[in-house]
């Protein structure tokens, strides 16, 4: 039977501080429930049941009313920090809640600390290190994937995952130490061959989530969309049109765009952060120089490239190869390239190669087809599907790499037949890594790096 830590009372805003209908005051701890009680006039909380709403108001020590509330009750250990729990909905704006919040400090309540709600569920039990950081995570999704990635951490698919991995790994060494138990006798348990095979099958799945990081982080942070081109070509008439609003200025003098210009896209729930540049081309002008150093700065970035050309001048020859030498320089980064302006051309036009997208910027002909393969070309770099799982943080990535080593460093032991306790070590310190991400192993520097992160009431 798992103890429960009594903490003092915390007390915090839960929902975003400003103007709103309703905003919720979370107060979680010992005695929590009695602190609260003591300044609410309805029923007494103290005699309630769990998991029920009681209406009533909050006053003051001067038995000044402050607002009508709803006052819901939690008790330990059903609740989100595992502590007795009461949330308190009142009016929104901050004068409301911040005289609630000063009632309840009266009443013997601390002001909670950034995470400290969630660090107490995590002290408590209620979820692993790797979910309370799915849960600042999901504060920041900004896209239907990074949320549906947030979710599933956070329901625990990736903890799953990692428990799996040590229960492997827990096995290895079992198996390992009791060789070692009978180390006189000189006998070997377990069939190396055997081992070793556990053992790559276990690299080769640390090494897929490792490598899933850089496509999370695309996901979480949006994926960055250059689009470039010559002067001229309509790059950011394409901006303007995939906005949908007149983001650049557009001009038939060429060279108008010499700063780079950024705007967020929406598509499929999967988010482009869309770079408008300057045209690449020599030119005398030292800003549209400057420009053009800044577009090749943004190239060498870009997770997709949305190469344009002005499909009534042709396709060069010089395009063709500035193309190839990128694509060889960056393997990683997807390129979709435009041929713009077809409204000027032949309806029975056909661009000069056939992986050419035929577009006009400006009437949106062909559009629908260019936004369904920027999305096609972010699902088929990652190998993504609805139930891949995905590494997103760079503390999770981090560890995970370390694990890497560690088995890498194993699987060399057991090539050379080292003896048991020899191997043994890189095992141990794999399953050290593991449980650093869902805290089974943990130090106070970590915990308070990654719960500072969070914000106040979570
Ligand atoms: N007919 C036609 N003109 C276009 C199209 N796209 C851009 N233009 C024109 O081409 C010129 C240059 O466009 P702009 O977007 O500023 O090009 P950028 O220098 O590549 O950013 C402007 O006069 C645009 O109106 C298109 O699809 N069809
Ligand atoms: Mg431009």
């Amino acid at each position: 039977m798992r103890t429960y830590l009594e903490e003092d009372p915390i007390c915090a805003l839960a929902t975003p501080p400003g103007q709103g209908a309703l905003a919720v005051i979370r107060v979680s701890g010992r005695g929590a429930i009695e602190r609260v009680s003591s300044c609410f006039r309805g029923k007494d909380l103290r005699t309630v049941s769990s998991h029920t709403v009681h209406f009533g108001r909050i006053v003051n020590d001067r038995g000044e009313v402050i607002d009508e509330v709803l006052a819901t009750v939690f008790r330990a250990p059903r609740s989100y920090t595992g502590e007795d729990v009461v949330e308190i909905s009142c009016h929104g704006g901050w004068l409301v809640s911040r005289l609630i919040l000063e009632v309840l400090i009266q009443a013997g309540c601390r002001p909670a600390e950034p995470g400290e709600f969630t660090r107490r569920a995590f002290l408590n039990g209620k979820l692993d290190l790797a979910q309370a950081e799915a849960v600042a995570d999901l504060i920041q999704a900004s896209s239907r994937w990074a949320h549906r990635v947030c979710i599933e951490h956070l329901e625990g698919r990736l903890s799953q995952r990692l428990r799996e991995f040590r229960d492997q790994l827990l096995h290895l060494v079992a198996m390992l130490e009791l060789e070692l138990d009978f180390a006189e006798e000189d006998v070997e348990f377990a069939d190396r061959t055997e081992l070793l095979r556990l053992l790559e099958r276990l690299h080769a799945e640390v090494q897929r989530l490792v490598s899933s990081f850089a496509l999370g982080e695309t996901i979480r942070e949006g994926v960055l969309t250059v689009i470039a081109g010559r002067p001229n070509a309509g790059k950011s008439t394409l901006l303007n049109q995939l906005l949908g609003r007149d983001r650049a200025i557009v001009s038939a003098i060429p060279g108008t765009t010499r700063d780079v210009i950024e705007d967020q896209l929406q598509l499929d729930g999967l988010l482009f952060r869309l770079l408008d540049t300057a045209g690449i081309r020599d030119t005398g002008d030292i800003i549209e120089e400057e420009g053009v150093r800044r577009t090749l700065r943004t190239l060498e970035q870009a997770r997709l490239l949305l190469y344009v050309y002005d499909a009534t001048a042709g396709w060069t020859e010089e395009e063709a190869r500035f193309l190839d030498a990128y694509r060889t320089r960056h393997p990683d980064t997807a390129v979709l390239v435009l041929a713009n302006k077809i409204d000027q051309l032949s309806p029975d036009y056909r661009p000069p190669a056939p992986d050419h997208l035929p577009i006009s910027a400006q009437t949106g002909h062909g559009l629908e087809r260019l936004k369904q393969a920027m999305v096609q070309s972010v699902i088929d770099r990652g190998n993504l599907t609805e139930d891949s799982l995905l590494i997103t943080n760079a503390r999770h990535y981090a560890a995970l790499k370390r694990t890497l080593e560690a088995l890498q460093e194993a699987q060399e032991g057991f090539q050379q037949r080292l003896p048991s306790d020899l191997l043994v070590i890189p095992l141990k310190s794999a399953l050290h890594e593991l449980g650093t991400i869902t805290g089974e192993v943990s130090s106070e520097e970590v915990l308070s790096y990654i719960f500072s992160r969070f914000c106040i009431g979570k």
